[in-house]
């Protein structure tokens, strides 16, 4: 189809959409001035970060008005997140006024006992339908949202059903005790604000349903379903396959997998443990149903010039074929080019949004930025990697990935560390422990515990902690439950837990004894001893609940 265009105002990842789009087998063109919006026969706007932000850079680029009369002229539109939100009247994120499309502003998640931001797989319940005796004619009136399938979500702010936008409303989700706006749609208008290109193939199916169909519907053939009502909480526990990725002796990238970091074989050779190829490995994961891939350059290819870092190619190729989010960690700090070339921590991460990532997680340097924090006693500078990344792409792009190490004490009282009864009992007995912090895969610990990091990073503006044990990781002995729920209770973003998966029992336990959002998993998936399906289907009948595996609608 001719007369696709994209606005994209540059903030994160619009690759993926791109992909997901051609992979549908259509071609799509950025929009590149204001005037070519009126050329535009479809129109789609993503949307990430901040609302402000967002809506600015639409009136300084010039691109507001022409989309309002874009809209207004009856030609089909798609929003989605950020520019779902963009529609209504504006947000409590920011003074700056939306669109005014739609009645109504986004408001803050304020919910205590969930994390926020709302980050995952929910479900959407349609409000909407078509009338009995009408035929869909040319377009969808649900866009093929199935009310069974989840879709992937991350936002802080939500619009919220109103009685004067209760004609716009398509559906619905229920994050903890919140119902708020999944998706709208009327006449030429159609949005989400979960992200249908990172939503499995069950988001791939309703962009085909936009870009198949007349993308307008006719609001004389639909009626609205039952009144919109509250539900019980429907949000899902996210399972992540996590590649730990290096170069081996002979220079080619693999992914790899370490016995408490150590990722060089025991026995015989010495070399660096080769468990397959990152990009195809992902792949399968995907398509095994996993909910997230998690990607960490553990040697962080120090003297790479930035634009030629080997993973930045492994997430453009992943991100053709693999649509759920993709983290990559590893050498998210400011780094310098052997030419003396300095690039900034933000302008790192900025490459690898631009290849296809959706987070960035920062290690050692979350470390020192936290160190720096406290140096500064307690006041933000905004010139960390945290702060300066999170104000360009917003929080929830922001992952901390802690490597924390037991140190036994005998009494709390022999340290000013936050320590933790550990039913795992030290070489002297010790009942007692802290978690040191460690900095460059662990070669290092500093003089911090994980309580201090995370709450210091929280701070700052992370969006999300990637949890590990150096003590438990390669394992199989299960999560560090203790260290694992003394940061769940020490923080209010989402925590992923790592480090000692072994059966799929251990994920329910982690779920259950700690409340975190997401578990991850490296060496058992990579040595096929347990399936992503098999914890997957144990967790659901366990009643923690899951997503659902699913596949394209031919
Ligand atoms: O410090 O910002 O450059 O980031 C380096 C990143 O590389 C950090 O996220 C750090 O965790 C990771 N890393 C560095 N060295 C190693 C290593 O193994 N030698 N991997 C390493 C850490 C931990 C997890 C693992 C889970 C689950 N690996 O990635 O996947 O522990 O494993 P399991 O399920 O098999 O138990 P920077």
């Amino acid at each position: 189809m001719s007369g696709l265009y994209m606005l994209d105002y540059g903030a994160g990842n619009v690759r993926s959409l791109v992909n997901a789009i051609n992979h549908l087998g259509y071609d799509i063109t950025f929009v590149k001035d204001p005037s070519d919006i009126a050329i535009a026969e479809k129109l789609i706007f993503p949307g990430v970060g901040d609302f402000g932000f967002a809506m600015r850079s639409l009136r300084t680029k010039g691109y507001a008005d022409p989309l309002k009369a874009y809209i207004a002229s009856g030609k089909p539109f798609m929003g989605i997140c950020v520019g779902m939100q963009t529609l209504f009247e504006g947000s409590e994120e920011s003074d700056e006024p939306g669109l005014g499309v739609i009645p109504g502003k986004a408001a803050k998640f304020d919910n205590s006992t969930k994390a926020v931001p709302h980050m995952g797989w929910n479900h959407a319940q349609l409000a909407k339908e078509l009338k009995p005796d009408q035929q869909t004619a040319g377009q969808a009136v649900d866009f093929n949202i199935d009310e069974d399938k989840t879709y992937y979500f991350v936002h802080s702010y939500a619009a919220r059903y109103i009685e004067e936008n209760k004609d716009w409303v398509l559906a619905t989700a229920q994050y903890g005790d919140e119902l708020f706006v999944a998706s709208v749609q009327k006449d030429n208008v159609f949005a989400t604000q979960f992200h249908p290109e990172k939503s499995g193939y069950a988001g791939v199916n309703i962009l085909k349903s936009f870009l198949t169909g007349t993308g307008i519907v006719d609001q004389s053939t639909i009626i609205m379903k039952e009144p919109i009502k509250k539900t019980k909480d429907t949000f899902t526990k996210r399972i992540i396959a996590c590649l730990d990725v290096r170069a081996n002796d002979n220079g080619d990238l693999v992914v790899t997998k370490g016995d408490q970091y150590d990722v060089r074989e025991t026995e015989g050779s010495n070399d660096v443990r080769n468990l397959g190829k990152p990009v195809e490995l992902a792949k399968r994961y995907f398509e095994e149903g996993a909910d997230e891939i998690t990607f960490l350059n553990i040697t962080s290819f120090r003297n790479c010039p930035l634009g030629d870092l080997p993973m930045l190619e492994v997430l453009k190729r992943t991100s053709e074929t693999v649509f759920v989010p993709l983290t990559i960690g590893g050498g998210i700090r400011d780094v310098t080019d052997p030419d003396g070339t300095v690039h900034p921590a933000f302008e790192v991460a900025g490459e690898y949004f631009r290849s296809g990532a959706d987070k960035v997680s920062i290690g050692s340097d979350a470390v020192y930025c936290a160190e720096k924090f406290y140096a500064d006693g307690g006041k933000k500078t905004g010139t960390t990697a945290i702060e300066t990344i999170a104000e360009a792409y917003g929080s929830q792009a922001v992952v901390i990935s802690v490597d924390p190490r037991r140190v036994y004490v005998k009494d709390p009282s022999e340290t000013t560390h936050s320590t933790v009864k550990n039913s795992k009992v030290g070489p002297n007995g010790e009942q007692y422990c802290w978690y040191q912090c460690t900095v460059m895969g662990g070669r290092e610990g500093r003089d911090m515990d994980v309580i201090q990091l995370v709450t210091a990073c929280e701070k700052l503006g992370a969006g999300e902690i990637l949890l590990n044990c150096m003590d438990r990781d390669g394992t199989n002995s299960g999560f560090e439950l203790e260290l694992i729920d003394s940061v769940r209770k020490a923080v209010s973003i989402p925590v992923i837990a790592s480090s000692g998966a072994g059966r799929v029992e251990d994920f329910v336990e982690v779920f259950e004894e700690t409340g975190v959002e997401a578990a991850l998993a490296a060496g058992i998936f990579h040595r096929h001893e347990v399936p992503i399906q098999a914890v997957k289907e144990f967790v659901k009948e366990s009643g923690v609940p899951v997503r659902p595996i699913d596949t394209m609608i031919l």
